[in-house]
């Protein structure tokens, strides 16, 4: 198998073989005592427990993971607290919710100066690692080792960041973030305990199938969940609004592997395909890998093309080949995990280390029609979590509420380490060894921020008990919604005019109050976007004239946007109002003003936007010239200092002083980057440069 001949290649390549994977460590001191055993700490990225058989699967099996229940505590009340992935993993690593660790939504950038548990362990003793998916765009901090994929990380032939060293490796995710990480088990120092950490891109979009399971589920048919078909009748404009739904907002090509190359246009008509980028992630394959991939996948393009699928069909097809996909990916995850504790017990290490498997939060696998996550609704707001402790009794199903908040002062507490008390969570421990505390949690406080964004989940805040959930949708909403998880655990009626509960809600506002002054969450205003500005300058009410046009997609308030007084504001999280900005598509900006007059100039400034996970990119410079009648003359150029690279999402001023220069004309000329460039997702397609005000002084 072709396969496996590249993994022993890689396994060779740095320096670990199955042969020493098997051997026993026999000789040298394991480096755990009773009171600090060893760690791993599992996570997926986008499992959902309902695809878990130990959590009651209807569309798999996961015999692996299921070990670990057997044999562990599996919690059946496992929240997260914001239901997207990096703000999931610094909650992970602090133990603090989403507003105190900085991280609210994908867009933000971890501050890896605060503390974090890894930290503490290494301040005591412990030696840690880091291998995986991390997604927090600074570089890790507390870890002995780290082995991580940049951004998303891709399925095949991934590159990885290797302590600040990026390299491709041939093989699948999977395979080799799991390798990388007992490579690192084998070579550690043995005289000290350990933490791992070590978090798996999959199961997350656009789930790509390793190798060896390209073909399973071929000839499955999944039970359908029963609300599919949503209407959302009986919810607010959050559930309407999202876009998430299998039915429109997946592609064609890119999430549903119905390949885009030479197809015909009828084909693809109505239908939204990634293309280019598409095309892009399969190329990294090497020519064995992308043939076995033809070959598999083939049978679905044509029968796509045979079946005129459409309305409700067209649905149900697309559901069947999602989670043909999702569970395909799954199935490698689970081979790995299996992978991982057949070393761990070939090595002596399995019952005395502390195991946690998770994901960093739920997902919907078409429930409500959907795919992804975010909202408060069960199938996101759950996670599973499985946590095999050292000599805890065996198959043990808790279901007290625990969060995220909770996996840093558990692992700490198991490390016998003092638990610092801004750390937001608590310990397991008890729960796991049968004592839940007489006064633990009976409800759970939510709030997620990454709105808008391009699935259109709108911000939200809310609190759930056994019982009950109570959500408020707020910024560009204001709506509440109220669950009655006993008689509507699919949450399909928002109860919250019913005049039955309003005693209820009454004491689950108190309640929600409470757990948002406890968590000191209270300022509603502090991670909402800034608001855009007016400003008085010389230029206001300038006329402008375009070489080339701006798109009409993005026009600013008005044709003299960029001489109007108004300007974008510096804070971009989620959610900021775009109206100022004036977007030119693969064309430079080349514009003339005219002030009417001549004008005396001591400084010309221009701003312009960076996000470039919605393609707009910094100019590489900005020229400003100046003239009286036609003859213009370059006063100077302003260069582009930050790294075009960069994932902030932020305004730049490109300011020149001009020191009483006089002129009646200004032109500016901002180099647009044309088409994106080949690291990124757009590569080849055309770029987009955003201007809101040239301010003249
Ligand atoms: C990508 C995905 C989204 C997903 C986000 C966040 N689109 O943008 O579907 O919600 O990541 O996921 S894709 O076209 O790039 O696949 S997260 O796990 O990082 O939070
Ligand atoms: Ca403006």
């Amino acid at each position: 198998m072709r396969n496996n001949y590249s993994r022993r290649k890689f396994i060779k390549s740095v320096g670990f073989g199955a042969v020493s994977l098997a051997l026993p460590d026999l000789m040298v001191p394991s480096g755990r005592s009773e009171n600090r055993p060893n760690i791993i700490f599992v996570m997926s990225d986008d499992h959902a427990y309902q695809a878990i058989s130990s959590y009651g699967s209807k569309i798999n099996k996961t015999p692996n993971i299921d070990r670990l229940a057997k044999e562990g505590t599996r919690f059946e009340q496992s929240f997260v607290t914001n239901s997207i992935c990096a703000p999931s993993r610094a909650v992970l690593l602090t133990g603090k919710y989403s507003h105190l660790n900085g991280m609210i939504d994908n867009g933000t950038t971890f501050d890896g100066n605060q503390q974090t548990f890894t930290k503490i362990l290494q301040k005591n003793g412990y030696q840690t690692a880091m291998v995986g998916k991390w997604h927090l765009k600074s570089q890790p901090t507390g870890f002995d080792y780290w082995n991580i994929l940049p951004g998303q990380g891709h399925y095949y032939n991934p590159d990885f960041i290797e302590m600040g060293r990026k390299k491709r490796v041939e093989g699948y995710v999977t395979d080799l973030t799991t390798d990388f990480a007992l490579n690192w088990v084998n070579k550690r120092d043995r005289n000290k305990p350990f933490c791992l950490l070590l978090h798996h891109k999959a199961p997350h979009r656009n789930w790509m199938p390793g190798p060896d399971h390209l073909e399973k589920y071929e000839n499955t048919r999944f039970p359908e969940p029963d609300t599919l078909f949503d209407n959302f009748d009986g919810r607010g404009s959050a559930a309407r609004d999202q876009n998430m739904e299998i039915s429109k907002d997946m592609y064609l090509d890119y999430d549903l592997k119905v390949d885009s190359e030479g197809a015909d246009k009828e084909l693809f008509e109505n239908e939204k395909v990634m293309g280019k980028w598409w095309n892009k992630v399969l190329s990294r394959m090497t020519p064995d890998q992308r043939e076995r991939w033809n070959r598999s996948y083939g049978p679905r393009k044509k029968e796509f093309k045979r079946g005129k699928l459409e309305g409700e069909k067209l649905i149900r097809w697309k559901y069947q080949n999602y989670m043909r996909d999702y569970l395909r990916c799954i199935a490698s995850l689970d081979d790995n995990i299996g992978r991982m504790i057949d070393y761990l017990k070939g090595n002596d290490l399995y019952e005395d280390t502390l195991i946690i498997y998770t994901s960093d939060q739920g997902f919907y696998l078409g429930e409500h029609g959907w795919f992804d996550k975010r909202f408060m609704y069960e199938e996101s707001h759950r996670m599973p979590l499985i946590i095999k402790a050292p000599g805890q009794k065996k198959g043990k199903v808790s279901s007290d509420m625990v969060l995220n908040l909770d996996f840093a002062p558990t692992i700490l507490d198991y490390a016998g380490v003092k638990i610092p008390g801004d750390i937001q969570g608590k310990s397991l421990k008890n729960i796991i060894q049968g004592k839940t505390p007489a006064d633990w949690r009976r409800s759970v406080y939510y709030h997620y921020y990454e709105h808008p964004s391009p699935h259109n989940v709108k911000r939200h805040y809310g609190i759930r008990t056994s019982r009950y959930k109570l959500i408020h949708f707020y910024y560009d909403i204001d709506e509440w919604e109220l669950y009655d998880l006993k008689k509507d655990p699919q949450e399909m009626n928002n109860v919250y005019n019913n005049a039955d509960y309003q005693n209820i809600i009454i004491e689950l506002k108190e309640e929600l109050q409470k757990l948002r002054k406890k968590y000191k969450d209270t300022d509603e205003t502090k991670f909402l976007p800034g608001k855009n500005r007016k400003i008085n300058h010389k230029g206001v009410g300038a006329k402008i004239t375009f070489k080339y046009p701006y798109d009409k997609k993005y026009p600013g308030n008005n044709p003299n946007a960029l001489a109007d007084g108004w300007q974008g504001p510096d804070k971009y999280y989620s959610g900021v109002d775009y109206s100022v900005w004036q977007g030119f598509k693969k064309n430079d900006l080349i514009a003339t003003i005219d002030f009417g007059k001549e004008i005396e100039i001591n400084s010309v400034s221009a701003g312009f936007l960076h996000n470039i996970e919605s393609w707009i990119f910094l100019p590489d410079a900005v020229e400003f010239s100046v003239s009286n009648d036609t003859n213009f003359k370059s006063i100077g150029k302003v260069k582009r200092k930050m790294d075009i690279k960069s994932t902030l999402v932020l305004r730049k001023e490109f300011e020149l002083k001009t020191e009483g220069i006089c002129a009646r004309y200004l032109k500016i000329h901002a180099k647009n980057i044309g088409f994106c460039p080949n690291w990124h997702k757009g590569a080849g397609e055309k770029g987009w440069l955003f201007a809101d005000e040239i301010i003249v002084k």
